[in-house]
């Protein structure tokens, strides 16, 4: 599928109700909204950030434009998380400590709800004491979010504090993140975007099976 204008250009603007309504007629059409998210929406994200690096927009337009993709995001999610609700493992999902980024970490907890395994959403800003009270909830694997260079270093303190315990694998990603600064920090794995995210913690609950 093409990239969708009207998509695209509707989370620029920050027109949630435009968004809505898109996803919405997607729905009822029954369009592969996935596509709409990966080939559009996801687009746009990107093109806000590129505008706010060269100074053509700032924090209020990138919010309004994350606000419109947050209420897109609500309208997809029960197609996104149709599938086989059969608990699998427990997976806690936080954005790291200082960083109030949400979008990608909503996206990889609706995609693993989606494969059927039961996700404790921490929110943002987590502290390692954050991870801490969701293992002894009985979490196995960590999922870690960041999307801020200065950030996604506290994600080496998370692994940290868990290195010595073998029950608990984590798990990283975020724009910036890369699998080389996943192998240098020793976390157990990392995904490029929340389908990965899927495909990792089927590979890490084997491991842990
Ligand atoms: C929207 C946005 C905001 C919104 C956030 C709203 C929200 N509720 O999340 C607001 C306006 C609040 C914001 C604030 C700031 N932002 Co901002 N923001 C963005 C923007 C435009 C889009 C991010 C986004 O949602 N992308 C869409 C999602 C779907 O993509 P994603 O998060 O990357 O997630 C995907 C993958 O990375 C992966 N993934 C994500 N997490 C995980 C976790 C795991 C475990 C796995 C496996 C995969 C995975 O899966 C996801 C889906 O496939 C980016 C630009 C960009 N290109 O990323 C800048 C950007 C991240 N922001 C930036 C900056 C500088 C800031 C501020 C410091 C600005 C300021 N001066 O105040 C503040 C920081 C606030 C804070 N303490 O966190 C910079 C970071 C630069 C850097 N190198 O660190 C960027 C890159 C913009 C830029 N080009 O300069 N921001």
């Amino acid at each position: 599928m093409a990239r969708n204008e009207e998509l695209f250009q509707a989370v620029c603007k920050g027109d949630r109700v435009k968004v809505q309504a898109i996803f919405q007629n997607a729905i009822d059409s029954n369009l592969d909204v996935s596509e709409l998210l990966d080939e559009s929406m996801i687009p746009a994200m990107r093109e806000m950030g590129d505008r706010f690096s060269r100074n053509e927009i700032y924090v209020p337009e990138m919010l309004i434009a994350a606000r419109a993709m947050q209420a897109g995001l609500t309208i997809i999610e029960p197609v996104l998380a149709k599938g086989n609700h059969k608990p699998l493992g427990k997976i806690a999902v936080g954005t790291v400590k200082g960083d109030l980024h949400d979008i990608g970490k909503n996206l990889v907890v609706i995609m693993l709800k989606g494969a059927g395994y039961e996700v404790v959403d921490l929110g943002t800003n987590c502290a390692v004491e954050k991870y801490d009270e969701a293992v002894s909830a009985g979490v196995n694997i960590i999922m870690c979010s960041a999307l801020l260079t200065t950030t996604m270093m506290y994600m080496k303190e998370v692994v940290e504090h868990f290195k010595n315990n073998p029950v608990v694998k984590i798990v990283i990603g975020g724009a910036p993140v890369t699998q080389n600064y996943a192998d240098s920090i020793g976390a157990h794995g990392y995904g490029q975007d929340a389908n990965e995210a899927v495909r990792i913690v089927e590979r890490l609950s084997g491991a842990l099976a």
